[in-house]
């Protein structure tokens, strides 16, 4: 199948008569706000290897390292805003009557700084810390720190309450994910390589299932091709025209 490439008045109609919609973000979707990516030129990985810091062996190897480098990003996010495309999303879900479920492997916090109330940050979040050892976890944890904290029950180090390489994805958070991919009209895909699983299957269960699918990516991915609409531009670019174009379609 060949995508219909920007066509905003299609894919907007197919927003506005959507009974429910499901957005799947990543990493693209933050990059108009200074947050990079992680693969290409510039992304966070480039000449960095992954097993080092996104794997649990690389911070069993070198904790402190690793947690330096978290804390890093976590200082650059909150110096970080929101932008248009974030504000369009949080728009989309307040101003639809149908249901809006952003499904994020971000764990930036922008889309519910930008006012989305319907999150599921499938990758976790860079604001809470998690014991390395026992089930302890601290929620919003906004301090500093450059050696990992010990828990106070196990004495074990903490670490980010994110997702690495060879772990499960929240079994609940990634069950309402596959559940909505099979239940939704609508599909929006932004920023995303799409090669990282199990995300990078949920528009093929929807598309299975007769959602339509919308990517927003100024390059191709392996998705691109069993879209219906696919716009190769930046997220804060598009998603407010689209938004405004479906808001003003919606009965
Ligand atoms: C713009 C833009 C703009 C730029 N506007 N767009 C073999 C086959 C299949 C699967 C596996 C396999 N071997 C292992 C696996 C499983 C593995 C996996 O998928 N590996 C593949 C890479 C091969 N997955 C896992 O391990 C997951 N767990 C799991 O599956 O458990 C069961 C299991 C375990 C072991 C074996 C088998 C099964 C866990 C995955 C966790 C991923 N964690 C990370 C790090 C999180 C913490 C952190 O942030 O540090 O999550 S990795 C990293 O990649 C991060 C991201 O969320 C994730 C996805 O990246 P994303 O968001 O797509 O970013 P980029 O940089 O790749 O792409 C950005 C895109 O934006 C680009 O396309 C740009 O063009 C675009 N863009 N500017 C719009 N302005
Ligand atoms: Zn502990």
């Amino acid at each position: 199948m060949i995508p219909r490439i920007d066509d905003a008045e299609a894919a907007a109609r197919a927003l506005a008569r959507a009974e429910s919609i499901l957005v799947i973000t990543g990493a693209g979707m933050s990059a108009e706000s200074g947050i990079p990516t992680f693969r290409g030129p510039d992304g966070l990985w480039e000449g960095r290897s992954v097993e080092d810091v996104a794997t649990p062996e690389g911070f069993a190897r070198d904790p402190a390292g690793v947690w330096q480098w978290y804390s890093d990003r976590r200082r650059n996010c909150l110096q970080t805003e929101p932008h248009a495309g974030h504000v369009a999303l949080a728009r989309l879900e307040h101003g639809h009557r149908a249901p809006v479920t952003i499904a994020t492997q971000n764990i930036d916090g922008l889309h519910r700084r930008a006012g989305s109330g319907d999150v599921i940050e499938l990758h976790g979040s860079l604001f809470t810390t998690r014991c390395s050892k026992c089930s302890h976890q601290v929620p919003e944890d906004r301090a500093f720190y450059s050696e990992p904290p010990t828990c106070e029950y196990c004495g074990a180090p903490m670490r980010p309450g994110v997702v690495w390489f060879g772990e499960m994805l929240p079994a609940d958070r990634l069950l309402r994910a596959q559940a909505l991919s099979q239940e939704c009209d609508v599909v929006l895909v932004v920023g995303t390589s799409a090669v990282v699983q199990p995300v990078a299957s949920l528009p093929l269960y929807a598309r299975h299932s007769g959602a339509t699918l919308v990517e927003v990516n100024p390059q191709e991915t392996p998705l691109t091709p069993v879209c219906h609409f696919a716009f190769p531009h930046a997220a804060g670019e598009v998603l407010p025209q689209l938004v405004d174009r479906a808001l003003a379609m919606v009965e």
